[in-house]
């Protein structure tokens, strides 16, 4: 409990504050995501709060943008990764993180690529019920 205020503060913090950094808190609950929309730069860090103020697990998935510095998924097994091949040269996007009923869950990634990307829980049946929103990188 303390870490996730510590981040929230964080964040609150990070986004009052002439930083570098940009922060971002996405709130989680069933079945939606808060805001549904967020805005991140090209080519300049973004650290994403994730908090599952929800009653079940919930995780946060950015899909097909191009992105450095994701953190190392500590949890990558369960994603599905180790099914099938990648090549060692094109690693898979790992942005993501996932987040325990109340519990916030970070992390930090730089957007590579201007556009408008998708980002959902893949829960199963959370995307389809609204947990989505989008991504706008300028
Ligand atoms: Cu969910």
């Amino acid at each position: 409990m303390k870490t996730g205020l510590a981040l929230l503060t964080f964040a609150f913090a990070a986004a009052c504050a002439p930083q570098k950094d940009a922060g971002i808190t996405v709130i989680a609950r069933e079945m939606a995501f808060e805001p549904g929309e967020i805005h991140a730069a090209r080519g300049k860090s973004i650290r994403v709060a994730l908090e599952n103020r929800g009653t079940v697990l919930h995780d946060w998935n950015v899909s097909g943008l191009k992105a450095d510095g994701p953190a190392p998924s500590p949890h990558a097994a369960h994603s599905g990764h180790l099914d099938h091949a990648h090549p060692a040269s094109q690693p898979p996007a790992a942005i993501h993180a996932m987040a325990e009923p109340g519990r916030t869950a970070s992390l930090e990634f730089k957007p590579l690529e201007a556009g408008t990307y998708e980002y959902y829980c893949s829960v199963p049946g959370h995307r389809e019920a609204g947990m989505r929103g989008i991504l706008i990188v300028h």
